[in-house]
């Protein structure tokens, strides 16, 4: 066996069924391999893609992503994904083939210190020297992306490695490393006991829930865990999913990309805060002001021992798997139910959809980016899946695109929030889970970053939507300068562009909407559509919208 092979064998063996990625010199013998074996293969327009759609592919499916790329270019072109997905707590496995071993130091096109490069942008990282450590390598990248905090890894194949012998009966696996979160671990019995009596003690106490909840698969503990203690439960961008948004309990986002006075004045009231699974990071916590500090006492749940007190002072830090923790404070609280009053989150909750209803109901010309959102979650059916590119999607949908259902159904970068995620995230998360609907929604300075994937996307006959919010500007820097530099604005506009026409020369199905009458017809069309298709919106800039952003708000 070559270790091309082996590498291939190493992946089907922990359950990997595709890889995206672009092909290169120095992959050759990988190709080869990937060709003889039952792998499926997409073939990308760029490896940035690549791992974006590796990304996504994961966060819905709950398996690891794999993506791959040459060496050089194909290393540096990776990059952002990968960090993103690390930050983001998301097993992506990244394979760039490398120049021979025997080819190092010598000036050798595309070579490149991988290693290096790679190490702070990933949980695990390995240039393999040697065929006979291809098997050992790749079981080690798997336990580690998918044990404790999920993360990227990334294995750098050499040309002379991936064509050199190895012994075959050292090719094997443990497949259940393939799925995240593997190898769970359960909280401190201690800590567990010391929670519940805090717990037992609040008057108004919340839930704020990050992407962990979802990882962890934890959503029904956390309802029940809810109910007891009559809490409402807020999230994060990365959160939604944890709870069905339009249920009572739920508060919807919270933080200063997708939160409102209305959200905050939830956070305000709390007199205990749960975090579970979340970083309370400056988005969050709106720069660490809501929660204030010391206002309210905190338990922070969390499977990585290094986050419960970074950023507050915590009552209880309870480390351990999400789904585990919420197991333990619910038997620790067994016979316990309080009644619990979300009589203020009902009355911010309508006071946050009403103001958005009226904006979403104008006629006005451009188009609203409320308006947009409305009918967008009108026309899909609850199991759709959106994800979001930062400008005015991730605020917008963030706040007003209410996920009906739990688990991952709409997501965003909110890692790095670097343009050009949505549109490669979606083919990743269509893989994921093909039989429901995928729209990406992103702005034009995505587009300018991803366009040239809609050729992929078009060559598969992949059924996704795409949704441009067309305003010719870098609206969120421009809302920038307009809150914070008295409207001194520099150098954010670009022209327009017919983006209907762009996607419909790579042979998609596509519409342009500035009549804010014809965009449920459009939507409606293309959602319905068993194929590509694009809805090219032309909306009012960001940075003349109300916007739920709390920087510009105040
Ligand atoms: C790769 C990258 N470069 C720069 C930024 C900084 N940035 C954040 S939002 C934004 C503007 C977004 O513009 P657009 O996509 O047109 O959406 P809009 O804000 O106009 O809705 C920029 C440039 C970024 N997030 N990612």
């Amino acid at each position: 066996m070559s270790g091309a092979e082996a590498a291939v064998a190493m992946l089907r063996l922990h359950g990997v069924e595709i890889i995206f990625g672009l092909c290169g010199d120095t992959s050759l013998p990988l190709y080869d391999a990937l060709r003889a074996s039952s792998l499926k293969h997409v073939l990308t327009r760029d490896e940035r893609h690549a791992a974006y759609m590796a990304d996504g592919y994961a966060r819905v499916s709950g398996r690891v992503g794999v993506c791959e790329g040459p060496s050089g270019g194909g290393a540096t072109y990776l990059l952002p994904g990968l960090v993103e997905a690390n930050e983001s707590s998301i097993p992506v496995l990244a394979l760039n083939t490398d120049i021979s071993v025997t080819s190092r130091g010598r000036f050798t096109l595309t070579e490149l210190d991988q290693r290096s490069l790679m190490k702070p942008l990933t949980k695990w990282n390995a240039v393999v020297d040697a065929p006979a450590d291809i098997p050992r390598t790749f079981r080690q990248a798997f336990e580690a992306m998918t044990s404790g905090r999920p993360g990227a890894a990334h294995i750098a194949l050499p040309f002379d490695v991936q064509k050199a012998p190895l012994e075959a009966s050292e090719v094997w696996a443990d497949p259940s490393l393939g799925r995240y979160p593997s190898r769970r671990t359960g909280p401190d019995p201690e800590m567990v006991a010391l929670a519940a009596k805090l717990l037992r003690a609040a008057n108004n106490p919340l839930f704020i829930c990050g992407g962990g909840v979802v990882i962890s698969g934890a959503e029904a503990e956390l309802l029940e865990l809810a109910e007891k203690l009559g809490a409402p439960v807020a999230t994060t961008i990365s959160g939604k999913g944890s709870i069905d948004e339009r249920s009572a309990r739920s508060v919807g986002v919270v933080g200063s990309n997708g939160g409102t006075p209305e959200t905050r004045a939830v956070v305000d009231a709390a007199d205990v805060i749960v975090f579970v699974g979340c970083r309370a990071g400056s988005v969050t916590t709106e720069r660490w002001r809501h929660p204030a500090p010391g206002r309210a006492r905190i338990v922070h749940i969390d499977v990585d021992p290094s986050v419960p007190g970074r950023n507050y002072k915590v009552d209880v830090p309870l480390v351990g798997d999400a789904r585990l923790c919420l197991s333990a404070l619910n038997e620790s609280l067994e016979a316990f139910q309080r009644r619990g009053d979300l009589s203020l989150v009902e009355k911010e909750k309508k006071a946050k959809f009403a103001a958005f209803e009226a904006l979403a109901r104008s006629q006005d010309v451009p188009i609203k980016p409320e308006r947009v959102v409305r009918e967008t979650s009108q026309c899909l059916d609850d199991d759709a899946i959106v994800v979001a590119d930062p400008g005015t999607p991730c605020p917008y949908f963030s706040a007003y695109h209410e996920v009906r259902g739990t688990g991952r159904r709409y997501f965003s970068n909110r890692a790095h929030g670097a343009l050009g995620y949505s549109l490669a995230a979606a083919v990743g998360a269509h893989f994921g889970r093909p039989s429901v609907k995928t729209v990406a929604v992103m702005g034009d300075g995505s587009f300018g970053m991803c366009a040239g994937e809609l050729e992929t996307v078009v060559r598969l006959k992949l059924p996704i939507t795409f949704i441009v919010i067309s305003n010719a500007v870098y609206g969120w820097i421009k809302a920038g300068q307009r809150s914070g530099y008295q409207q001194r604005y520099f150098s954010v506009d670009f022209s327009v562009t017919d983006h209907a026409a762009v996607a419909a020369a790579f042979g998609m199905k596509s519409w342009r909407v500035t009549d804010p009458k014809e965009l449920n017809k459009a939507l409606k069309s293309a959602f319905g559509a068993a194929e590509p298709t694009l809805v090219d919106i032309v909306c009012q800039p960001l940075h003349e919208a109300k916007a739920p952003v709390s920087e510009w708000v105040a």
